[in-house]
């Protein structure tokens, strides 16, 4: 497994329900590293753009207008097999077909409310860090835990 990054953001129903710090949380004490972060308004056309590929299900407007309808926290997370991982932390998309122990199985119930967002492979967390983050924001550090995390 390689160290990748993923793009994982925090949405308007979490951040309006005070979910922030236990989704981080659940980031942090897995032992990924935090490597981007801001709350965001996302725009229309940004949101339009993130959920491109949805373009044609009759759920995207409310989908769009739903990203945004308030605050975001736009992450980006490092570590070994990360993409594929927060996806695992996240739970399936509908809440009440995900584990009980993902964030979406502990936090949520209707689909479109669903509390969070993780890309759902590496090539779709390269187009979408490069979409929320310039450059300049993602952060290079070496936590002094990491040889606590890897062999
Ligand atoms: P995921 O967020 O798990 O990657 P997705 O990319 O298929 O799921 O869809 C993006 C979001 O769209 C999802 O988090 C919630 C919403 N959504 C998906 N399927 C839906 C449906 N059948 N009805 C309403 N909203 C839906
Ligand atoms: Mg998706």
């Amino acid at each position: 497994c390689r160290v990748e990054r993923t793009f994982t953001a925090i949405k308007p129903d979490a951040v309006n329900r005070g979910l922030i710090g236990e989704i981080i949380t659940r980031f942090e004490r897995k032992g990924y590293k935090l490597v981007g972060l801001k709350l965001v308004r996302p725009t229309q056309p940004l949101a339009e753009t993130h959920y491109a590929e949805l373009a044609s299900k009759p759920f995207y407007p409310s989908l769009v207008q739903f990203l945004c309808s308030g605050p975001v926290v736009a992450m980006c997370w490092e570590g070994k097999d990360v993409v594929r991982t927060a996806r695992k932390m996240l739970g399936a998309t509908n809440p009440l077909e995900s584990d009980p122990s993902t964030i979406r199985g502990a936090y949520a119930i209707d689909v479109g409310r669903n509390v969070v967002h993780s890309s759902d492979a590496v090539s779709t967390a390269e187009r979408e860090i490069a979409l929320w983050f310039r450059p300049e924001e993602l952060v290079e550090w070496a936590p002094t835990s990491l040889q606590w995390i890897y062999e």
